[in-house]
């Protein structure tokens, strides 16, 4: 009869449609919590979405993060501590974040001809990367299932990191350098923006996850966003 199948065909259609491995009790051990403030109320972040690396987890040097240093060189440093949000952003944490920036009227910085894409102005970015530093971004998946993710970085000589889903390692992902022969300015090698596509293809449980990034060799990269979307 059938509408005696309808209750079969709902359980199939509500199952996982893979099984994502996850590293035993790394999910309720973890200390770390979703970074979230002001301008960022929602906590873990949205896959499918945007996932921003500078809302970092909070836990502190250790649990949410390795940074080699404790100092933000970018917050606070490079970015003077003046009272406005992008300047002091997680300025008394050791992971080094900065922003993008498109209005210096002498040099341009991040909207600079050697770009391969155009960031968006004002984009928080995760920075001074070194081999061995890492940070947990924990995530709420909407369905289990494979997704893919495109990456918005700068690298001035390549490189590779690799992300963790819930403490199993994933592929390493090769990072294009960005490196240009005929950039005039020397510091701007750091601020020539590339989307890699499907950076890492991920297999992902529904709900919270979180995801590890390492930053493997070379370092020197600025990584701002993984656009997570369902692969196709
Ligand atoms: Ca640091
Ligand atoms: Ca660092």
């Amino acid at each position: 009869m059938k509408l005696a199948t309808l209750p079969l065909a709902a359980l199939l259609l509500t199952a996982p449609l893979a099984t994502a491995q996850t590293a035993p009790n790394f999910l309720t051990t973890y200390k770390g919590t979703p970074y979230t403030d002001a301008h960022h109320p929602i906590g873990a972040q949205a896959i499918p979405g945007i996932v921003q690396c500078a809302y970092y987890d909070l836990g502190g040097e250790g649990i949410a993060y390795h940074d080699t240093d404790a100092v933000n060189h970018g917050s606070g440093e490079l970015n003077p501590a003046n009272g406005t949000y992008l300047n002091e952003f997680r300025m008394h944490e050791g992971v080094d974040t900065s922003y993008t920036k498109f209005h210096d009227p002498k040099v341009p910085i991040d909207n600079n001809p050697y770009d391969l894409v155009t960031p968006p102005d004002g984009q928080l970015y995760v920075g001074w990367t070194e081999p061995g530093e890492w940070f947990n971004l924990t995530v709420n998946v909407a369905h289990a299932g494979l997704y893919t993710a495109d990456l918005l970085y700068t690298s001035n000589r390549g490189g590779t990191i690799s992300l963790d889903v819930n403490g199993v390692p994933t592929a390493p992902i090769t990072i294009p350098s960005t490196f240009s022969k005929d950039e005039p300015v020397a510091w701007r090698q750091w601020h020539h923006w590339n989307l890699l596509t499907h950076a890492t293809t991920l297999q992902l449980p529904a709900g919270r996850s979180v995801l590890t990034v390492h930053i493997l060799t070379e370092g020197q990269m600025n990584l701002a966003t993984f656009n997570f979307k369902p692969a196709p």
